[in-house]
């Protein structure tokens, strides 16, 4: 990664992957909390690209047994899509803020297709691979990981025309602590490695990204991180819109974000699921700006 150093950052503030309003100023609350300066200082020549236009319906959201907001996500995906894919051709680093976890799927869509083999780090209190049939909610932001596996309704999964986008066995979930049944069935029918909060106790941090780093660099050719903010516990990211108690620390992130930039393999990464309405003087933002610099090199020394 410290090759590139060039970041375009691509705001999207886009709610409709689930039903709670706020996280649509995610990219807002990044910005305020000075990320562009941050990544700035570090030396990297920064390109804002704005926020995409997020246009809504004016459907019921609600509405049960079906996808929500599906058109929506579909076509704000479409169009991150080919943000990222030309971002990613000018040899730049593609930072996205979110957003919904549902923009995983535009990012991941616009980036894969550079590669043979795109790892992906999922860090995130879930393993977001519910689909229409297992999910509790119907909500898309819990789907996009099953979505660049390629299971999912296929107008998600056919963003960017063509998928899979990844291989189980490039994936690493970090911090999952709130599996769905179908989710559990998948990861162990997939054999996907995930790191859920008892190993993270069990083993350390350290020992975690360890095996990570060398899970991935063995055999991929680019990763993704896909950082959602309710990975970290919400004593630290309280401003999330789907919190779970007994989460990764701050201090724990930092470490893990510090040997991601150590070991330069991350290619990609998102930001997501923000909600500063819900948050405690944009400290979640904050947080996610601060970890950020992390995972771009920043050290104390
Ligand atoms: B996030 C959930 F049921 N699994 O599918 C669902 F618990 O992107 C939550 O990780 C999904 O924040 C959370 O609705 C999605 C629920
Ligand atoms: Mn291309
Ligand atoms: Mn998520
Ligand atoms: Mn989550």
């Amino acid at each position: 990664m410290n090759k590139i150093k060039q970041v375009s950052i691509v705001g999207v503030p886009m709610d409709l992957g689930q039903l709670r309003r706020g996280v649509d100023m995610g990219p807002s609350a990044l910005r305020y909390a000075g990320l562009i300066e941050e990544i700035v200082r570090l030396g990297y020549q920064v390109k804002d690209a704005g926020d995409l236009v997020i246009e809504r319906e004016a459907t019921n959201p609600s509405e049960k047994g079906r996808l929500v907001n599906l058109n929506e996500v579909v076509s704000v995906n479409s169009e991150l899509q080919e943000k990222v894919d030309r971002i990613h051709e000018d040899g730049v680093f593609p930072l996205i803020l979110g957003g919904d976890h549902s923009v995983s799927i535009g990012s991941i869509a616009g980036i894969a297709k550079h590669y043979n083999n795109l790892g992906v780090i999922w860090y995130d209190a879930h393993p977001d691979l519910n689909t229409i049939e297992t999910s509790p909610s119907g909500n898309i932001h819990g789907m996009p990981l099953a979505v660049n596996l390629g299971i999912g309704h296929p107008s998600l999964v056919n963003i960017g025309g063509y998928a899979p986008k990844i291989k189980p066995e490039n994936l690493v979930i970090i911090g999952a602590r709130s599996i769905d049944e179908g989710e559990r069935e998948l990861i162990l029918e997939k054999g996907i490695k995930v790191y859920t909060m008892h190993e993270i106790d069990r083993l350390g941090m350290t020992t975690v990204m360890e095996e990570t780093v060398e899970y991935l660099a063995e055999k991929t050719d680019g990763v993704h991180l896909s950082l959602d903010l309710d990975g970290v516990d919400p004593i630290y990211a309280p401003g999330v819109g789907t919190p779970v108690m007994g989460g990764i620390t701050y201090r724990e992130t930092h470490l893990a974000l510090e040997m991601l930039a150590e070991a330069n393999i991350i290619t990609s990464a998102d930001c997501v699921e923000i909600n500063p309405i819900l948050d405690n003087k944009n400290q979640t933002a904050e947080v996610a700006t601060a970890l950020i610099s992390s995972l771009l090199g920043k050290k104390l020394l």
